[in-house]
């Protein structure tokens, strides 16, 4: 495995670096097709195909170091602790969703929790556990949530009963959007705000690529039609960040499909378009 774009920047230190980005190839709870624990390699060489951003500051000019695959639970928090450490923007690569939990407990630990979650997925991930496992990709959002974390939900259009009632308990400061509504009714305005007014200016982005409709993403482990396409993503995501401060990002579930490039490619754009928000 090379470095994240190292075709264009030479890697920096990890100390000198503004990224940290940290291959998470963690696999266990998949519940449909596999290969996400390939996700991050596929990434990292399909990034050497990125060409710099031509609008505004190119996030590579500020320095991008790639860890050491981080293939433990364990593995990732202390990676992720480390870059906090360096004062550098973590920048997870899965893996399965379930490696977003120990991001969200080093963060807590080294900046404290007044920060929210933004998360852009096809499923709630709110299962108090899956398939009698607490530590499941579907039930990641969850444990951040039983944290006192608010999360704010995009794309979501696949869960079941017992995570809409968590969602719709306020107690549980759970806002979502769901893809339907994004598609066919909402209109960003005055009195239409996609997050709360008290969200924390502090955000965590956790990207579940299984958000992105399945005719532009279908290399993932459990993918769902009606997501959400490439402009209106990136419309999302500038509105959600503006004013906002990103202090971690994660891309998650990639489970690259032999020979399909487009994919490979997709997702390394996608990498570097959050990179671009920070
Ligand atoms: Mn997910």
């Amino acid at each position: 495995m090379t470095a994240f774009l190292d075709s264009e920047f030479k890697p920096a230190k990890p100390t000198e670096a503004a990224f940290h980005v940290i291959p998470a190839p963690y696999e266990k709870s998949v519940s449909y097709g596999t290969g996400t624990k390939f996700g991050p390699k596929t990434i990292i060489e399909s990034s050497s195909q990125l060409e710099k951003i031509q609008r505004g500051k190119d996030p590579g000019e500020k320095g991008i170091y790639t860890a050491k695959p981080a293939p433990t639970l364990n593995a990732i928090e202390k990676a992720v602790s480390y870059a906090l450490k360096c004062q550098a923007t973590p920048f997870l690569l899965g893996g399965e969703h379930t490696v977003t939990l120990p991001a969200i407990k080093a963060l807590k630990a080294a900046c404290g929790p007044d920060f929210g979650l933004i998360q852009f997925d096809a499923h709630a991930d709110l299962r108090f556990a899956y398939e009698d496992d607490p530590l499941s990709h579907a039930s990641v959002m969850r444990r951040i949530s039983e944290l006192g974390i608010p999360i704010a939900q995009f794309g979501t259009r696949s869960y079941c009963q017992e995570e809409q009632d968590y969602r719709q308990d306020k107690k549980n400061k759970v806002t979502f959007h769901d893809a339907e509504e994004l598609f066919r009714r909402f209109k960003v305005n005055k009195k239409n705000k996609l997050l709360p007014a008290n969200f924390p200016k502090k955000i965590y982005i956790s990207f579940d690529i299984d958000g992105l409709d399945s005719a532009i993403m279908p290399a993932t482990g459990t993918p769902v039609p009606g997501g959400l396409l490439w402009y209106q993503t990136l419309d999302l995501l500038a509105e959600l960040t503006k004013g906002r401060t990103i202090i971690g990002l994660d891309l998650v579930e990639f489970s690259p499909i032999k020979n399909f490039h487009a994919y490979d490619f997709t997702a390394a754009t996608l990498a570097y378009e959050l990179m671009a928000l920070v």
